[in-house]
């Protein structure tokens, strides 16, 4: 492969798993419960809080518009450290006992850039041990050695869609922006990797399975599907799959297709 690809940046949370609807959501309601507090949020309220990103500022956003909640803000920022943290380790609890898998598609695109040379890195504004706990559990004890840049929610002062977690990336891989493609499943994750000039596939999770997403040079419904894309995947030789050529074709033509709506 003769291509300007040199490394693939994912997004962790909806990309390389479901874990915002059958992960986060859950054990976060499972906090609530834990902590003695009456509030659920169920899988349509849990998709409009999306719109903000990181789990902590999440549940402060909601707090705002509850009666029930602390009204002094310092007792409110204690309350949402406590449900967070109690949250996290939940989560950590689910995705240990494998509820939480790789979407269809990932683990072998992961596996073709490892064995292709084409480096790997994380940018997510989740946590660094959720991330590891779902890598681990996913890919076993070594996951760590897949990849060579791990940007975590902790690492930014900003979180997507600020692209600060893609800017710290770029600086500990030592590549430019073009030489890279992101893969992400939300508009605030586009914004991100689009503020720091990085081109950006979209594989379409299920909470934003319609949200309109401007900017990316390829759309599709997930890896593991040559149809439904945007732009159309030619046959891939026998490939059943979306495979490393058809990201670096995709890239290559980024000029071309950037425009996409
Ligand atoms: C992910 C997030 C995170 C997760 C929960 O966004 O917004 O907040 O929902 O993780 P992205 P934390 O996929 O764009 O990185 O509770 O650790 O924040
Ligand atoms: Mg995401």
């Amino acid at each position: 492969m003769s291509s300007n690809l040199k490394a693939l940046l994912w997004d962790v949370d909806g990309t390389l798993a479901e874990t915002e609807r059958d992960g986060h959501r859950i054990a976060f309601n499972q906090a609530f419960d834990a902590l003695g507090l009456p509030w659920r949020w169920g899988v349509l309220r849990y998709g409009e809080l999306l719109a903000v990103t990181g789990g902590r500022e999440r549940l402060l956003h909601d707090m705002a518009r509850r009666s029930d909640a602390p009204i002094l803000p310092a007792e409110r920022e204690a309350l949402a450290r406590a449900v967070h943290q109690r949250k996290n380790a939940l989560y950590g609890e689910i995705v240990q006992a494998g509820s939480v898998t790789l979407r269809p598609g990932v683990a072998e695109l992961l596996e073709e850039c490892r064995s292709r040379g084409v480096r790997l890195a994380i940018t997510t504004t989740t946590s660094r041990a959720n991330v590891e706990a779902l890598l681990r559990a996913n890919l076993g004890p070594s996951w760590a050695a897949w990849f060579e840049a791990l940007v975590c929610g902790e690492d930014v002062r900003a979180k997507k869609p600020d692209p600060e977690v893609y800017t710290i990336a770029l600086q500990r891989l030592r590549v430019g922006p073009l030489q890279c493609l992101a893969l992400e499943d939300s508009p605030g994750g586009v914004a991100a990797a689009r503020g720091a000039d990085v081109p950006v596939l979209v594989t379409r999770s299920a909470y934003f399975a319609t949200a309109p997403i401007e900017g990316a040079i390829a759309i599709g419904p997930g890896l593991d599907s040559r149809v439904g894309w945007h732009p159309a995947l030619a046959d891939g030789d026998g490939a059943d799959r979306v495979t490393l050529d058809d990201l670096a074709e995709w890239h290559r033509r980024m000029d071309e297709v950037s425009a996409l709506g």
